[in-house]
Parts: C-alpha cells; sequence; structure tokens
C-alpha cells in the first residue's frame, strides 16, 4: 500500500506521483531548506496509492502542514486529488515525465475545473524552484524572519546578473 515519512514541525508537505520526480523536487526540498522552512518529501501516487495518500493529506494537516507542494507526470492529477482532500493552498509542479515535453502534465494540472483551485508552476526545475519560493512568501505573511530571508534571497540573485562588458 505504501508509507510515508514525516518531519517533526513541517509546514510544507511535498509531494510527488513518482519517486522518479525527486530528481526535480530536489530542487524544491533545497530551496525550502535555504529559507530554513521545515518540510517533508513523499511520493505517494494519486493513483496507486490512493487511500494512503487521503490518509496522509488528514494527518499531515492534523500536524499543522500548512500547504502542499505536489509534482506529476503525465495525466497528473496528483494535485487535483489532494486539492479535493484539503481545504489548505496547493501549488502544483507539472513534471516533463515521458512524453510530450510535459505539456500533458502542464494541462492537466493547470486547467482545474472551477471551484478547486490548484496553483501552478512551470514545467520542471523552474516551476519546481519556484513553487518553493512562492511557498516561502506565502508562509512569510506571518513570519518577519522569514520576510527577510526573502528580501536577502531577492538581492543576491540581483548581483547575480552580470552587467554586459
Ligand atoms: C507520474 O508518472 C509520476 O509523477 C511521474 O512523473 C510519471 C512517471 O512515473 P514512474 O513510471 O517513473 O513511476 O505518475
Amino acid at each position: 500500500m505504501g508509507t510515508y515519512v514525516t518531519v517533526e514541525n513541517a509546514r510544507v508537505g511535498i509531494l510527488m506521483g513518482s519517486a522518479s520526480d525527486w530528481p526535480t523536487m530536489k530542487r524544491t526540498s533545497e530551496m525550502l531548506s535555504s529559507f530554513g522552512i521545515a518540510h517533508e518529501s513523499n511520493a505517494l501516487s494519486a493513483h496507486r496509492n490512493a487511500e494512503i495518500l487521503k490518509q496522509y493529506i488528514e494527518e499531515a494537516e492534523a500536524r499543522g502542514i500548512e500547504l502542499f507542494i505536489c509534482a506529476a507526470g503525465g495525466a497528473a492529477h496528483l494535485a487535483g486529488v489532494v486539492a479535493a482532500h484539503t481545504e489548505k493552498p496547493v501549488l502544483a509542479c507539472p513534471m516533463q515525465a515521458w512524453s510530450l515535453d510535459g505539456l500533458d502534465s502542464l494541462l492537466s494540472t493547470v486547467q482545474m475545473p472551477k471551484g478547486i483551485p490548484v496553483a501552478t508552476f512551470a514545467i520542471g526545475s523552474a516551476g519546481a524552484t519556484n513553487a518553493a519560493i512562492f511557498a516561502a512568501q506565502m508562509l512569510a505573511m506571518g513570519d518577519e524572519s522569514l520576510k527577510t530571508a526573502i528580501s536577502d534571497f531577492r538581492a543576491n540573485q540581483a548581483k547575480k546578473v552580470a552587467p554586459l562588458e
């Protein structure tokens, strides 16, 4: 049936449809860590681990997870299924997966029918990174030290744009 890991005081739950999404979603985890945001990462498929996924979401909410970041490829319904089970914000990362350069993942994630929103980011690593930054920005709304960390990140990033010679 599958199982999952939990991290004490985690604020964010990263979910992937497969462990094969981890090379991309590692970036999300690393970016959250760089902001000092406690989080946990699990591979739980919407279609292969349907029961345990539902159980995880309920249990994660009860532990204090504030938002979920979901990654899936192909007919990517993980984020939509998670959103169906929680009122916490769901951020979604379409994976490039095995065909169509990830356009299948993007469209099946972003085209949620009205009523159950899923905030969808770019295909692949850019989206995986941006989902973490966006999560940090959301969590910073009630967290002054996180707000400062984001300002510092922005300032450092600006310095990396080299002037033309
Ligand atoms: C989706 O299918 C996963 O999210 C992954 O992106 C893709 C391929 O999964 P595997 O066949 O590698 O397990 O469910």
